[in-house]
């Protein structure tokens, strides 16, 4: 399998809760490696357009709320099959359907205030990536 980059966020609900290094643990015992990672505050455009595939969905604009409504921590993971890989880690974006062991299912708190994203394909690996790091910020 191909070594691959995705595109990852700690979620405001994870750095509330200082879980930054928790779920960094669980991130890189499943042998992906975090290869760029700032801890920033995302504006409303920003969440805007990170999101603009769910702006006719009723949730939203409480998610571009969420999203903006402390610090978060985005990352680009690199490893065989990152983005199929971050995504099994992740487990279901609905924490109560999350399978043991996953990131949701031991730390999120909702659907909404699940913890955290990660890219659903290549196409939007590269898209999410490019919008928040420049190519000199990811050491791999
Ligand atoms: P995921 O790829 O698992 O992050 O899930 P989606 O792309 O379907 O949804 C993106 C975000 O929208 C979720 F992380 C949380 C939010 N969301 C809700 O708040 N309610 C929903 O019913 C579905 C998604």
């Amino acid at each position: 399998m191909a070594v691959e980059r995705t595109f990852s966020i700690l979620k405001p609900d994870a750095t509330e809760r200082n879980l930054t290094g928790a779920i960094n643990a669980m991130i890189e015992k499943a042998g992906l490696r975090i290869v760029a990672q700032k801890r920033v505050r995302i504006t409303k455009p920003q969440a805007e357009q990170f999101y603009g595939v769910h702006k006719a969905r009723p949730f939203f604009g409480e998610l571009v709320e969420f999203m903006t409504s402390g610090p978060v921590v985005v990352q680009v993971l690199e490893g065989e099959g990152a983005i199929a890989k971050y995504r099994d880690v992740m487990g279901a974006t609905d924490p109560s359907k999350a399978a043991d062991g996953t990131i949701r299912k031991v730390h999120a708190k909702s659907i909404g205030e699940n913890s955290v994203h990660g890219s659903d394909s290549p196409e939007n690996a590269v898209i999410e990536i490019n919008q928040f790091f420049s190519g000199n910020e990811i050491v791999g």
